[in-house]
């Protein structure tokens, strides 16, 4: 079997959400098999922006789930696929790995404004690495680049410093993520509803969007084979 699998195991199998992608299909939660017909992961597909086919590896929305968890947490994945959850970093690294992804942040302010940011290509590293953060180019839609500091980080919780700071990052700023010393993005932050001063950049910040002390309403964190075209070409075969 190949990576995408035989054309049989393709189509019973899809190993992301462009597999499911069709058009007028509606976003939400579908079964895709990154780790082989095995091994079902749920996960949520965006499959409106930006032409769709979008697996959602990160989303905040409603303030709802607690954010600031352990290493265990963060490396298996947690909450509900159909409103705030995390992935997982194993999850995340199977995807990224069988085929050259991009990366798309989309993320709304209390005052409906929407931007984002794009960076291809995206992937991690084994955990073995830290779950090191690897980014290439990016692409503005408007939210500026609050993620390249983080390039080259690995991951921490406030259990798990692996941070580039003599502090713990994850506990001064109430996250989990690629923290450097510390960071520009946070979308792991508390959930505070918008403008507030009590712990800058503790919030689910990105700096270049709104300041360390704006905590967004929603932001959602998606991977997506990054030569769409020629992909789509291969699964045709
Ligand atoms: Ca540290």
């Amino acid at each position: 079997m190949t990576k995408y699998g035989q054309e049989d195991t393709r189509v019973r199998y899809p190993v992301d959400c462009l597999g499911w992608y069709e058009p007028g299909r509606p976003s939400g939660v579908y079964t895709i098999y990154p780790g082989g017909p095995i091994s079902p992961l749920q996960v949520y597909c965006d499959m409106e922006t930006d032409g769709g086919g979008w697996t959602v590896f990160q989303r905040r929305m409603d303030g709802t789930l607690n954010f600031y968890r352990p290493w265990d947490h963060y490396k298996k994945g947690f909450g509900n696929k159909k409103g705030e959850h995390w992935l997982g970093l194993e999850n995340i690294i199977k995807l990224t790995n069988m085929i050259r992804s991009e990366l798309r942040v989309d993320m709304e302010d209390f005052e409906g404004g929407k931007m984002n940011a794009q960076y291809v290509p995206f992937s991690v590293g084994p955990e073995s690495l830290g779950y090191t953060l690897h980014l290439g180019s990016f692409i503005n839609g408007g939210a500026g680049d609050s993620l390249t500091y983080s390039a080259g980080m690995k991951f921490s919780t406030f259990d798990h410093d692996q941070d580039a700071s003599y502090d713990n990052c994850a506990k001064k700023y109430l996250g989990a993520f690629w923290y450097g010393d510390c960071h520009l993005a946070n979308p792991n932050g508390v959930y505070m509803w918008g403008a507030d001063h009590t712990l800058p950049g503790g919030g689910v910040e990105w700096y270049t969007f709104k300041g360390s002390n704006y905590s967004l309403k929603a932001i959602s964190m998606k991977i997506r084979p990054s030569v769409l075209g020629t992909f789509k070409e291969v699964i045709k075969v």
